[in-house]
């Protein structure tokens, strides 16, 4: 189904097919109604990712939506070239979760002049220009991060010592973690933040991180991981350095993924603030209404919860990801 003129000549990318006859999409395809979409994913760098991209794929084939997916490896320039190519297709509707907050304004004005919408997923931009997207679907991070430092306030008994492992520099899961971790911790001046550093979001940059943090640093209390992938290359880093994760080293993670609640569930994590990533049939129902022109909320925050370890045994038979 088409709102829109066909661009000129197609840059050639290589994109999955989800679902769907694997045409490039594109007005003369999308007679029959079928809605084409681009999304142009982070890549596959943590568990979270890979329920999200599940979560999309599923999704689109449920709804009988034509999907061209990319994979863009963590790079905003693959995420920006993946971009571009679902305007020269002339998908309906572009959909992504930007890896870091600020520079799309030129690739999203040139698929506002295509006249193709977008929705942001996941992960927001940093832009004056509100006009660029049509709606944001995600979590509020800068929430998650105060869940964690709620809980640390709860269950910190004097002088605490914090390591953090940050996610992706620049990310808005990154800021915004550390933000709302900061601004509850800061009425405890016990607790300390003595070294922060990323880890971009992958369990061997946190294991890398923590074992630098180890050998620079013999008074750690806790590790706020901003998400169960690093958290558990701490755990390796912990546990080679011959102490007991959860035990002499507190952790902190966000996401709740199977192994990060099954880590939780073990005592290795202490406390998990869960950020939901099954966004798939909401972002189709999102794309159909964009598409049919209809008003859709500026912004969609996702619900979610958190996990101590009695909550984490609990939940874990029923978990979808
Ligand atoms: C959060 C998402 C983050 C996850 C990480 O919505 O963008 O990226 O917390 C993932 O696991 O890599």
């Amino acid at each position: 189904m088409k709102r829109f003129t066909t661009v000129a000549a197609a840059l050639v990318l290589t994109t999955v097919t989800a679902c769907g006859s694997g045409g490039s999409g594109g007005s003369d395809e999308a007679d029959d109604g079928t809605i084409t979409m681009g999304f142009a994913q982070v890549g596959a760098e943590s568990g979270w990712r890979t329920a999200n991209t599940q979560s999309i794929q599923q999704a689109a084939e449920d709804a009988g939506i034509e999907l061209q997916f990319s994979d863009a490896q963590q790079k905003q320039e693959n995420q920006i070239r993946a971009i571009r190519s679902y305007i020269q297709q002339d998908v309906d509707v572009i959909a992504f979760s930007p890896v870091v907050e600020t520079g799309w304004d030129a690739v999203l004005l040139e698929a506002q002049r295509a006249d193709i919408p977008v929705i942001l997923t996941d992960r927001a931009i940093d832009s004056d220009d509100t006009s660029l997207y049509e709606t944001f679907l995600g979590s509020d991070f800068v929430e998650e991060g105060r869940k964690a430092g709620q809980w640390l306030v709860e269950n910190a008994e004097g002088e605490t010592n914090v390591v953090e492992l940050q996610g992706t520099t620049g990310a808005a899961p990154a800021i915004d973690r550390k933000e709302g971790f900061e601004e509850v911790i800061a009425d405890s001046p016990d607790i300390e933040i003595i070294a922060t550093q990323t880890g971009d979001f992958t369990r061997s940059g946190g294991k890398e991180v923590m074992e630098a943090f180890l050998r620079s640093h013999d008074d750690i209390d806790v590790v706020y991981a901003h998400n169960d992938d690093m958290g558990l290359g701490a755990i390796e880093a912990i546990r080679a350095a011959g102490m007991e994760p959860g035990e002499d080293i507190q952790i902190i993670t966000v996401d709740a993924v199977e192994a990060g609640m099954e880590a939780l569930a073990a005592g290795e994590i202490n406390f998990i603030v869960e950020c939901n990533p099954l966004l798939g049939d909401q972002l189709m129902e999102l794309a159909e209404q964009v598409v049919a022109g209809e008003e859709v909320p500026e912004r969609v925050v996702v619900e979610e919860t958190t996990f101590t370890q009695e909550e984490a045994e609990a939940a874990l038979p029923d978990r979808q990801y």
